[in-house]
């Protein structure tokens, strides 16, 4: 099976973690930010992931995917139950101020999915329509953080293991993970103790870096 994604798009890590998890091998592939044709071509609008399938068809959609490579390869892996509390706290880091941490510092890394200038500027001129100027996000990271850091604190009260967020795998790890794989990109963010575990153990289990090492 082949997978495009693009290295900072969170929906991607969600489709890349099963595979991990499940060590199944993908032949994962990082389309430019401002290639509209090859999405387009093969699930008819430009948006990633997009998981080739061995029977060639294309399946598009992030949890389609999981739920799709968790049950049709081998045992699933998935068998926790979402809980409340964590599923909320989710959905309250996928903000506004978490774009506006992550996009501006993205476009200045050197990921696959901006290795042009034209992709780079595709993905700027876009997310700056609706984030505002890149640099002055930059310059309001301390006031974003305002918007994340309570609510680390929050999850780092309700995380149950390392392995697993609310103790048994679930589609919560499928969908918190990426998010706080992004704000790793984030220099000086500092992660409660029990998050940091967190993502580092789950880093290791999907086989999915972080961005620690190339904060700014
Ligand atoms: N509901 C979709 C959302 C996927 C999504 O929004 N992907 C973004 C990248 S993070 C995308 O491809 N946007 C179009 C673009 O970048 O031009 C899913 O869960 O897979």
């Amino acid at each position: 099976m082949r997978l495009y994604v693009y290295d900072h798009c969170p929906y991607c890590t969600r489709a890349r973690m099963i595979f991990g998890l499940k060590q199944i091998d993908i032949d994962l592939q990082f389309l430019l930010n401002d290639d509209e044709k090859t999405p387009i071509s093969m699930v008819g609008k430009k948006m990633v992931p997009i998981l080739h399938k061995d029977d060639g068809q294309f399946m598009p959609e992030s949890l389609d995917i999981v739920k799709y490579v968790d049950n049709h390869n081998g045992q699933p892996v998935l068998t926790g139950a979402l809980l409340t509390k964590m599923t909320a706290l989710i959905h309250q880091l996928d903000n506004d101020a978490f774009r506006k941490l992550c996009s501006p510092r993205f476009v200045r890394t050197a990921l696959p999915e901006f290795a042009t200038a034209s992709a780079r500027d595709y993905f700027s001129d876009k997310k700056q329509q609706t984030q505002g100027d890149f640099q002055q996000c930059i310059e309001d990271t301390p006031v974003l953080l305002k918007h994340i850091t309570p609510i680390l604190a929050q999850i780092e009260k309700e995380i149950k293991s390392p392995k697993a967020c609310n103790g048994e795998l679930s589609i919560d790890d499928i969908c918190l993970f990426p998010l706080l794989r992004n704000l790793s990109i984030v220099k000086g963010l500092s992660f409660p103790p029990k998050v940091t575990a967190y993502m580092q153990e789950m880093s290791k289990l999907t086989h999915i870096p972080l961005f620690l090492d190339r904060a700014i």
